[in-house]
Parts: structure tokens; sequence; C-alpha cells
């Protein structure tokens, strides 16, 4: 087992009105990855501006903060063999429409504005240990093995 990490992962409201936040978890749950910390929170508008603070002066800050804050997101952290990476790969891209099938994104959205799910970004490092520590404490994440750990890696 190599590379292993901790990547932060948030179902957002619209995943969360949709009833979407139990196929996301199966989705990393089968994958193998390991959930290690969760929180079912609303966002408020000082945590919303730190963690898409990034994209602060954008034309679309201000609906993505409306958003954002508007209803309950699922906040989670998931750990395993490069865990960022694959958590991307497992979304799709930021806008649904340009995400292949198969991918959460591309199963589940269709508008940019209303893409179901957030990850940290694999390309910026550092970007998932930020995101975690917004989120949760380090007290809050557990530190626990799967049964099935043996057979996920060599
Ligand atoms: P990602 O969520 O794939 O990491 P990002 O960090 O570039 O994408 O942007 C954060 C969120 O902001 C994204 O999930 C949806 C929204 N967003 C990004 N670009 C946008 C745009 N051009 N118009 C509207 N919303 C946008
Ligand atoms: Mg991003």
């Amino acid at each position: 087992m190599s590379g292993v990490e901790r990547t932060f992962v948030m179902v957002k409201p619209d995943g969360v009105n949709r009833g979407l936040v139990g196929e996301v978890i199966s989705r990393f749950e089968d994958r193998g990855l390991k959930l290690v910390g969760a929180r079912f929170t609303q966002i408020d508008e000082e945590l919303a501006h730190e963690h898409y603070g990034e994209h602060e002066g954008e034309p679309f800050f201000d609906g993505l903060v409306e958003f954002i804050t508007s209803d309950p997101v699922m906040a989670m952290v998931w750990e395993g063999q490069d865990a960022t990476r694959q958590v991307r790969q497992m979304m799709g891209e930021t806008d649904p429409a340009e995400s292949a099938p198969g991918t959460i994104r591309g199963d589940f959205g269709l508008d940019l504005g209303r893409n179901v799910i957030h990850g940290s970004d694999n390309e910026d490092p550092g970007a998932n240990e930020r995101e975690i520590a917004l989120f949760f404490d380090e007290a809050e994440l557990v530190d626990w093995e799967r049964v099935d750990e043996t057979w996920l890696y060599e």
C-alpha cells in the first residue's frame, strides 16, 4: 500500500436535494476508498468564502456562494491510495456536459452551476489537507481498517 492519502469530498445542496448522498457514498465505498469523516451540515457565508476563496472576483462567485449556502451539504473525508486523483476521476469534469458517462457529474448533472459534488483539486498541492482542516477537527477523523483492506491492496 503506497501513497495513501485523505481527500475532502462534499455532496452539494443539489445532490442532497436530489437524494444522491447514498449513491455518491456507495460509489466511493465500492471503489475501495475508506470513509474516515462525515458531517451533514449547512455551510455559512464565511466558510463558503474561505472554501471557494480562489474563485473570489469571478463573475460566478456570488451565485456559487449563494448556492453552496442555500441548503445542507454532506461533507466527507475519504482515504485511500491516490485518493484525491481517484475521486476527481470518478467525479468527472467541472462541467457535467463535458463529463463522461460513468462519472458522477456525467451521470447526474447537466449544468455547470449544479454539478452535484465537490472534491479537492489534485493539481493544487495541499488542497486536500487545507479543505479537510476547514471542515473537520482532527479528532473528528477516525483511524480504522476496513476488513477487506488486505484484498484491496497488494
Ligand atoms: P471543480 O468543482 O471541478 O473543482 P472549480 O474549482 O473550477 O471546479 O470551480 C468550483 C465550482 O464553481 C464548480 O464546481 C462550479 C462553479 N463554477 C466554476 N466555473 C464556473 C463558471 N464558469 N460558471 C458557473 N459556475 C462555475
Ligand atoms: Mg476546484
